[in-house]
């Protein structure tokens, strides 16, 4: 076929009692995904119990009824199942819920679970449930570790075979929203607002339509000007105002399903509204009245940051940029619009505090972006399953200890808004299994699961993408588990000490280069000198710790009470000061990076230990990756003791060779 079905890889199975409900199906409705949802049912029945199910013309002597129920509590896109006297329901008040409903039930017999008196109602945890494609018009991918894209080729839209199985693969975790073009819009990306790109655009739409997904676009903020010749992109400036009504009604009637856009403004090298001496509000809302007539959303993002910056102040610090531009800004946002908050305030580092942001806007719609193309944690070559450390984002207590937490805020807080949720830099590319590391899909799954049910646990996430990609082995599922768990912390041990991060070559970011941040003309990023290391970011420093609300503003702002994994993000201490450990920092970043790299070494161990027990050219693919993971952190160990052995001339207490 030239690609794989990643996690919803179907293997035959002789389960007698679930024949009853897959011989036969009855659909309540002709619309488009309720037909989706009855031939995914079809199709896993076939391949999983190699039966064909028959499509039913009444209810009573259907096994699976597919079924729109008005005023069941489940919303549209919520579900549900119920077994009753051999006969399977899936309801919901709209069709996208039908469709979640039956992946559900495909789930099930992945996971070889009964059916007989099954009850489970479920509503998703968050209204947009999206993925950012970083994809260019010419095939390449923005930080894509999986090969090209799929949506585009030499300045053309794609629309294939392969679109259909990935929005299968999207719909089955429960997205519901993708952004198909790079933030960074350029060139012919432009034109995605103009007609040139009409036809495929709709086409996409439809598509994707057809799987609960809606179809959204980045936009340039300079399109006025690009597109037709507008002396400016002001946008408070009437003729510019109108440029932007007109394309959106245009746009929309071609495409009425089109569920808004994504903008990066002002942000590296990205035009946007400070140039005109606007504010972002100015910027969003002049986009969000033009596309409200149509239902559109504007997803505006909170990185927003001067890569220029000449960081010898003492108060200048990108961490802060965030708040201290959309802050003031809280309640100035009309209501289809919604602030992309990256998950820290830097750039998805290994280790970062929560966005101080999360939270601080009670009048503005938030939504919560992370990034699981592994940019800075592995580039897919590299295992790093992300789920764990996205969990323990959502859980932040952002409002304050026993107060709300990050996942209230982004899913709407009980105040029923529709407009935030949470979106994922996507992970995926050509690549014939998705995501260039067969373990990276295990992200991608993870991602959508948690976004639509919040309360899913790392473990049962693991564990289902295990399943339904590998099967029911009971070695294969508790070793790769085992890699899963190991990763994320390995991968931070042997990189980045105590959460300073961002010790990557400059550019591509891979690969351990000290010195290597690229926007610090003046000096390292971590400041780190022959005494100590760290950047001070309490009141006497940078002052970002008081961007938090208490006690983190405390918590955070005080040497001793900061928590040992964030403390060189937050302080500047001597090689010599003593961690809550009990260990020096010298000592800690000499011990984690030797700890890190035997990780390394046994992950790739236990992923051999599974030779015959899963297809072989998956198990080389895979090898391969964990051969040269081994290496590199190796390289990386290697690197780092031996930049900080030489700058503090301490020796290593257990007296092992440093290079
Ligand atoms: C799409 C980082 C990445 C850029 C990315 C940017 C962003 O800086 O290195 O490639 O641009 O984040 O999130 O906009």
């Amino acid at each position: 076929m030239g690609w794989e079905q990643a996690w919803l890889t179907y293997r035959k199975q002789n389960n007698r009692n679930w024949e009853p409900y897959f011989g036969s199906i009855y659909a309540d409705g002709e619309g488009k995904v309720i037909k989706t949802a009855s031939k995914e049912l079809k199709r896993a029945a076939r391949e999983i119990l190699g039966r064909e199910m028959k499509d039913s013309g009444q209810e009573e002597h259907a096994g699976i009824i597919l079924k729109l129920v008005p005023d069941l509590g489940t919303g549209t896109e919520g579900f549900h199942i119920k077994e009753r006297n051999g006969q399977i329901y899936v309801m919901s008040e709209g069709e996208p819920g039908l469709l979640y409903g039956s992946f559900s039930c495909i789930r099930r017999l992945q996971m070889e679970e009964e059916f007989q008196g099954f009850d489970k109602k479920e509503i998703p945890s968050n209204p947009l449930r999206m993925l950012n494609h970083w994809d260019n018009m010419d095939g390449s991918i923005e930080r894509g570790y999986s090969g090209n894209s799929f949506f585009f080729k030499d300045q053309r839209i794609l629309v294939n075979e392969r679109t259909v199985e990935y929005a299968r693969l999207a719909a089955s975790v429960g997205i519901n929203g993708v952004v198909i073009n790079n933030v960074n819009v350029k060139g012919n990306a432009t034109r995605l607002l103009d007609e040139t790109y009409g036809k495929e655009l709709k086409e996409l739409a439809d598509l994707l339509e057809a799987y609960g997904i809606r179809l959204f676009l980045s936009l340039n903020f300079a399109a006025p000007m690009e597109l037709s010749g507008l002396s400016g992109a002001d946008p408070l400036q009437e003729d510019v105002r109108e440029w932007w009504k007109m394309t959106m009604a245009r746009l929309y009637q071609r495409i009425p399903g089109l569920g808004g856009f994504l903008v990066k403004a002002d942000s590296e090298g990205r035009p946007g509204p400070f140039t005109y001496g606007r504010t972002h509000a100015d910027g969003a809302n002049m986009l969000a009245e033009a596309v409200q007539p149509y239902g559109g959303v504007i997803i505006w993002r909170c990185f927003v940051y001067n890569c220029m910056q000449d960081w010898r102040d003492k108060k200048t610090d990108r961490a802060r940029s965030g708040y201290d531009h959309f802050k003031p800004l809280d309640g100035a946002f009309r209501d289809n619009v919604v602030l992309q908050i990256k998950n820290g305030p830097m750039d998805f580092q290994v280790r970062e505090p929560v966005s101080p942001l999360f939270g601080a806007m009670e009048h503005t719609n938030e939504m919560l972006e992370v990034q699981l193309a592994q940019e800075y944690t592995g580039q897919q070559r590299h295992v790093c399953y992300l789920i764990p450390m996205i969990k323990e984002v959502l859980e932040f207590r952002c409002g304050g200890l026993g107060r709300k937490r990050v996942r209230d805020v982004i899913s709407g807080g009980g105040k029923g808004q529709r407009c935030c949720g949470m979106a994922a830099v996507a992970n995926t590319g050509n690549d014939e299994n998705w995501t260039g590391h067969d373990l990276a899909a295990a992200n991608w799954y993870g991602f959508g699961r948690l976004s639509f049910q919040m309360d899913l646990s790392p473990e049962e996430i693991a564990k289902e993408w295990i399943v339904g990609t590998f099967g029911t082995d009971r070695k294969v599922m508790d070793t790769i588990k085992k890699i899963l768990f190991m990763s994320w912390p390995a991968y931070e041990k042997y990189t980045s000490p105590l959460g300073i991060g961002w010790m990557v070559n400059p550019g591509h970011h891979y690969g351990p280069n000290v010195d290597g941040y690229e926007y610090d003309r003046w000096g390292t990023y971590h400041r780190a000198d022959h005494l100590g290391i760290g950047i001070d970011r309490s009141e006497k420093g940078t002052g970002y710790a008081l961007q938090y609300g208490e006690p983190y503003a405390s918590i955070y702002g005080d040497m001793k009470a900061c928590p040992d994994e964030l403390l060189l993000f937050f302080h500047h201490v001597p090689y010599v000061h003593r961690l809550k450990s009990g260990k020096t920092v010298i000592q800690h970043i000499y011990d984690s990076h030797f700890e890190g790299a035997q990780e390394a070494k046994e992950m790739a161990a236990c992923w051999e230990s599974l030779k015959g027990k899963i297809p072989d050219f998956i198990f080389e693919r895979v090898k391969k990756r964990f051969d040269h993971q081994k290496e590199h952190a190796e390289e990386w160990r290697d690197q780092i003791n031996s930049y900080f052995f030489r700058k503090s001339m301490i020796e290593d207490e257990k007296h092992r060779i440093i290079y």
